[in-house]
């Protein structure tokens, strides 16, 4: 595969982690997730990552009626690829976090590769009291759950959206996620070329140091030898600094009050556009160039 010569940043809106006590700036109506969602790609996102939310609280929403609500805003403002999450909450089962995705067929969805502890309660223990019930529920007993991706969980997203011809986005959080991601290609599951999000900085997951990233890095090289385009999502305080060595070590990034609420240590960002701005000025600044979203479709080879 060629040598990739811009970087894409993609933006994570909202998610399915923070909850709205954690900042003001956390969109979760629909209005707001598509004001947002369009800003951050003025900004220069060129893919857009997606969850929805239910209006009336924030809770975590795999409704397909609250994508519905907010997805035809955002296509007619942008030209910005779409990626839907197939990651959920805790909570939900495989179907139920399928569904959006098969409803709407986005060119992109995320991927998640394998079952793992997911704890919240780092985040709980800065708050003493919370907007809605839900928050300080599901923050607090994030403990009791398994994130759940089986290789059966993994095979029935990848036979269910084939007819879509959806490009997945392969969230590994650990070293054993990018072997597990092997054994699929080996048995046929996905073609190259794939795209891999390195994550770093869950707990549950690897840790946000420089030295994880490079082992994660050599490990996909490895293993998947040219046939790949990879991104890096640093969790929290992480976000920035591990975006800017990725974009130095030519790969792509991932910003997005999904993964962070900070513009920087101890300051809650505004919005995500100025996530955005910020990762595109250091990117810009460090003499690289951010990829348009048709850059971004031809180099993770989309449906377009
Ligand atoms: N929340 C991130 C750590 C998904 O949506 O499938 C990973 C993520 C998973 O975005
Ligand atoms: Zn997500």
């Amino acid at each position: 595969m060629a040598r990739q010569k811009k970087t894409i940043i993609t933006c994570a809106i909202t998610g399915a982690i923070h909850t709205p006590t954690m900042s003001d700036a956390l969109p979760y109506t629909a209005e707001d997730i598509a004001a947002q969602a369009v800003a951050a790609s003025e900004a220069g996102a060129s893919i857009l990552h997606l969850h929805a939310r239910d209006p009336k609280d924030g809770s975590v929403s795999l409704n397909p009626d609250h994508f519905a609500a907010f997805l035809p805003n955002i296509k007619s403002q942008t030209d910005a690829v779409i990626n839907i999450s197939t990651g959920g909450s805790l909570k939900t089962t495989i179907e139920e976090r399928i569904a959006p995705a098969e409803k709407f067929s986005p060119e992109m969805c995320s991927l998640n590769m394998g079952s793992m502890n997911f704890s919240f309660h780092p985040l709980a223990k800065r708050y003493e009291s919370w907007k809605h019930d839900w928050e300080k529920e599901y923050v607090e007993n994030s403990d009791t759950y398994i994130f759940r991706n089986t290789f059966n969980d993994i095979e029935k997203v990848s036979k269910t959206l084939a007819p879509h011809n959806i490009k997945f986005e392969h969230e590994c959080y650990d070293v054993g996620h990018l072997y597990n991601l092997k054994y699929c290609v080996d048995t046929g599951l996905f073609k190259a070329p794939i795209f891999i999000q390195f994550i770093f900085g869950i707990l549950g997951g690897i840790g946000p140091e420089v030295e994880n990233l490079i082992f994660m890095k050599q490990t996909a090289d490895r293993l998947f030898g040219d046939n790949y385009r990879w991104s890096v999502l640093g969790a929290g305080g992480s976000q920035m600094s591990l975006a800017t060595t990725a974009s130095q070590m030519k790969g792509n990034v991932r910003v997005g009050l999904e993964d962070s609420l900070f513009i920087s240590r101890g300051e809650l960002a505004e919005s995500n556009a100025q996530q955005v701005a910020k990762i595109r000025r250091i990117i810009e600044d460090l003499g690289c160039e951010v990829a348009t979203p048709d850059e971004a479709r031809e180099i993770l080879d989309l449906k377009g």
